[in-house]
């Protein structure tokens, strides 16, 4: 019997992981005039910001070039373009579908959590206008980044839950691998060919089958869409 739902925020219930990596792409360019790889995005989504601009540097072959200090300006800068970019978020920038499926939740009873990595979780929510559906949002400032299992976890806890009442919903592959490492049951939003970890894949998340997660809930997993 499934009783918590854990969402992944970017990437999941908007699209603001195209902002996140078009901030990071605006300052790459402005400071070091070179054009990030639109392949290295995906090993962004679901990382810290200090995670991701390592990532980032090291695409770059630039991550021996600049010290901490010069790190963390990149990464302050990188969060005030980001602002900026989604200063005027609002309840039409909420993937189709997304509202249906908390409604429908509640209806069920089961809880709704946030287990984002992103410490701008809170504020978009709230732009969203969906905030008052979520039962609790993770702060993932003191945790572990994905692929550790440490923000599910973390939901899970404060319920006082086992892995078996859970379920998690990612796009990122690093986000899957989080709610594997955390033994509950991955919804993957995207592409099998990247999120072949999940025990269930959808290409967005309107796709989800609320016939298949009635029976998800009510604790029947053999009937995988
Ligand atoms: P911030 P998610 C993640 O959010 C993003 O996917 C990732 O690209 C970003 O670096 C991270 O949040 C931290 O975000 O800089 O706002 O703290 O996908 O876990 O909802
Ligand atoms: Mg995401």
């Amino acid at each position: 019997m499934i009783k918590l739902i854990i969402f992944d925020l970017d990437g999941v219930l908007a699209s603001t992981s195209n902002e996140h990596f078009l901030a990071w792409k605006m300052i790459i360019k402005d400071k070091f005039d070179i054009e990030l790889d639109d392949s290295v995005e995906e090993y962004t989504k679901g990382v810290s910001r200090m995670e991701s601009l390592d990532v980032i540097l090291k695409s770059c072959n630039l991550e021996k070039s600049i010290s901490m200090k010069e790190k963390e300006e990149l990464a302050t800068e990188k969060n005030e373009i980001y602002k900026s970019l989604i200063s005027k978020i609002n309840q039409d920038d909420i993937y189709p579908g997304v509202i249906k499926l908390l409604d429908y939740l509640k209806e069920k009873n089961i809880l709704i959590a946030l287990g984002s990595a992103s410490k701008n979780g809170p504020t978009i929510v709230k732009g969203l206008g969906i905030k008052e559906y979520f039962d609790y949002i993770v702060n993932p400032a003191s945790l572990r980044s994905k692929p550790h299992p440490d923000i599910f976890n973390n939901a899970m806890d404060y319920f006082g839950l086992s892995p078996k009442e859970c379920v998690g919903i990612e796009d990122a592959i690093s986000g899957v691998q989080a709610i594997k490492d955390a033994q509950m049951f991955a919804i993957g939003i995207g592409s099998i060919a990247q999120l072949n970890h999940a025990d269930v894949i959808y290409k967005s998340i309107n796709e989800i089958d609320l016939k298949f997660l009635k029976n998800l809930i009510e604790g029947d997993h053999g009937k995988i869409s």
